[in-house]
């Protein structure tokens, strides 16, 4: 297997070019950093330290705005903790959801541990295995090209493994305050009315 080569901060600068108005959840680790210094604004969640919980809140978001796309945009180690979650994606379709794996075959932000897609393990085999019938694997530049269109024009759901050099991102730290990053998120997505009328 060649190791991965693909420059991180280059591969977010290009599909936040054709982001819009989706949404993002960024998992834990390095994805935050990535989409913190690549496109900050309030329509982006972070998710500090909640491993494994970045695909079901994409779910969650996509299903609950279902006119809008839904970006997750995640480590390999945060999505194979929570790789039960693409059998539930495959069985509600969202049309609006897409699941980015910036798969550097490592643990980065814990200090660049081995982790099992080093060893083999395919997590866009294992999303086509759950039943989501769109998935593709990116090793080079056309191949980012290929998924900033079908970012664009689906079809979705979509996981897209993006095999990228176990490089250290841009280390763009957004707020470690999980009610602020909840109250900005909502109100960026619901409008500051009726985010305050929800619990
Ligand atoms: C349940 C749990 N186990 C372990 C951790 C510690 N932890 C934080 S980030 C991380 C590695 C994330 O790796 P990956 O998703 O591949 O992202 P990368 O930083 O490599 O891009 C780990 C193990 C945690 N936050 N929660």
């Amino acid at each position: 297997m060649s190791k991965p080569t693909l420059d991180r901060a280059d591969v977010m600068k290009k599909l936040m070019t054709v982001r819009g108005d989706a949404l993002a959840i960024a998992g834990l680790g390095s994805p935050v950093w990535d989409i913190a210094s690549s496109d900050h604004r309030p329509e982006n969640f972070y998710l500090w330290g909640g491993m494994g919980c970045a695909v079901s809140m994409g779910l969650g978001c996509a299903m609950a705005q279902s006119g809008r796309n839904v970006w997750v945009v995640t480590g390999d180690g945060e999505a194979l903790m929570g790789v039960g979650s693409f059998a539930t994606v495959a069985a509600q379709r969202p049309a609006n959801l897409a699941v980015i794996v910036l798969d550097n075959e490592h643990y980065g932000e814990t200090g660049m541990q081995m982790a099992a897609t080093s060893h083999g393990t395919d997590i866009a085999a294992m999303a086509k295995g759950a039943g989501i019938p769109n998935t593709m694997t990116v090793t080079d530049e056309a191949g980012v090209d290929a998924l900033a269109a079908a970012l664009q024009s689906g079809p979705l759901p979509l996981v897209a493994v993006v095999k990228v050099a176990a490089t250290k991102p841009n280390l763009v730290l957004p707020s470690r305050d999980g009610v602020y990053l909840k109250n900005r998120f909502r109100q960026a997505v619901l409008g500051a009315t009726d985010a305050m009328h929800q619990t």
